[in-house]
């Protein structure tokens, strides 16, 4: 087992961002507490991660949605596992595209309820026990999507700003317990987000990032490994991270 001793709680643990941040972590001595819905591919990678790095890891499969799903799932945890040291705020998609005046309202729900919601019910859950041992780590993954909008991205931007907002409040909030709160908002990084925010079409969704180098989830992965392992005297509040490709929200280079 582990000699590290540090426990990171990850959402969104079974593909994309979350994925590497967990093999990142446990390459490096750290436990992992795996989240996301899909049972089979955190119960894949849980066996992964220990038998390659002899840390130790358990899942958690639930709808992040879901505040009872949540409670249930932290009330789980026991003995060293509620001495959480890290928690990634990392579950999240976009659904679609679209105006305003034409969007889908499911697909409006579907984001605010992931993206805000369950970031703050996961928050609500596992901050209290941070508070009650003065120390822990909280790291949002917001997106560029949260310092600017772009055509047809209205409720996916919005919910990123919440993003940014709920961040910065965090921090306010869990000063007095010394709690670090970190958000990292990257540009386009090609994991299954396109595919998912298109809805299964592949196609549509690899040309999102045809002819140009997109970020990679190890990039993010590496990223949230810097900041929690700055002295404890250091907060990093905010990181932008683009590729080089992509100057902003709306502007890439494509060869
Ligand atoms: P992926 O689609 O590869 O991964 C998303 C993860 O979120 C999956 O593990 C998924 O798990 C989990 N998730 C989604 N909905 C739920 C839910 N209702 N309950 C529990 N877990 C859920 O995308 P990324 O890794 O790219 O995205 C991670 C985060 O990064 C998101 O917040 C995204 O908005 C943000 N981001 C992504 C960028 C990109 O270009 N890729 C850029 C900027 C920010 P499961 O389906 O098993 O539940
Ligand atoms: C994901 C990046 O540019 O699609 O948050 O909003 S983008």
């Amino acid at each position: 087992m582990s000699t590290i001793n540090k426990t990171a709680i990850i959402t969104g643990a079974s593909a994309g961002f979350g994925k590497a941040t967990a093999e990142l972590f446990a390459s490096n001595g750290w436990n992992i507490i795996l989240c996301g819905r899909r049972k089979v591919r955190l119960e894949v990678l849980e066996r992964h991660l220990k038998e390659k790095y002899k840390v130790d890891a358990i899942s958690l499969s639930f709808d992040i949605r879901n505040n009872e799903e949540v409670k249930k799932a932290i009330a789980s945890l026991n003995g060293k596992w509620k001495a959480i040291d890290l928690l990634v705020n990392n579950a999240g998609l976009a659904a679609g595209l679209g105006t305003i005046q034409e969007g889908s309202v499911d697909d409006w729900e579907q984001m605010i309820d992931t993206n805000v919601k369950g970031l703050l019910y996961m928050t609500r859950c596992v901050a209290p026990l941070m508070t009650e041992r003065n120390q822990g780590h909280i790291v949002n993954i917001g997106s560029i999507a949260g310092k600017e909008v772009y055509a047809n991205g209205n409720v996916y931007c919005a919910t990123k700003h919440a993003v940014d907002a709920l961040t910065k409040a965090m921090r306010i909030d869990l000063l007095p317990n010394n709690i670090r709160v970190t958000q990292i908002a990257p540009g386009m990084a090609e994991t299954e987000f396109s595919i998912v925010r298109f809805k299964g079409d592949d196609e549509r969704a690899k040309n999102v990032y045809k002819g140009l180098e997109p970020l990679h989830a190890e990039d993010i992965a590496e990223t949230i490994w810097w900041v929690a392992n700055r002295p404890a005297h250091v907060n990093i509040n905010d990181i932008v991270i683009m590729p080089t490709a992509q100057a902003n929200a709306t502007t890439v280079i494509r060869k």
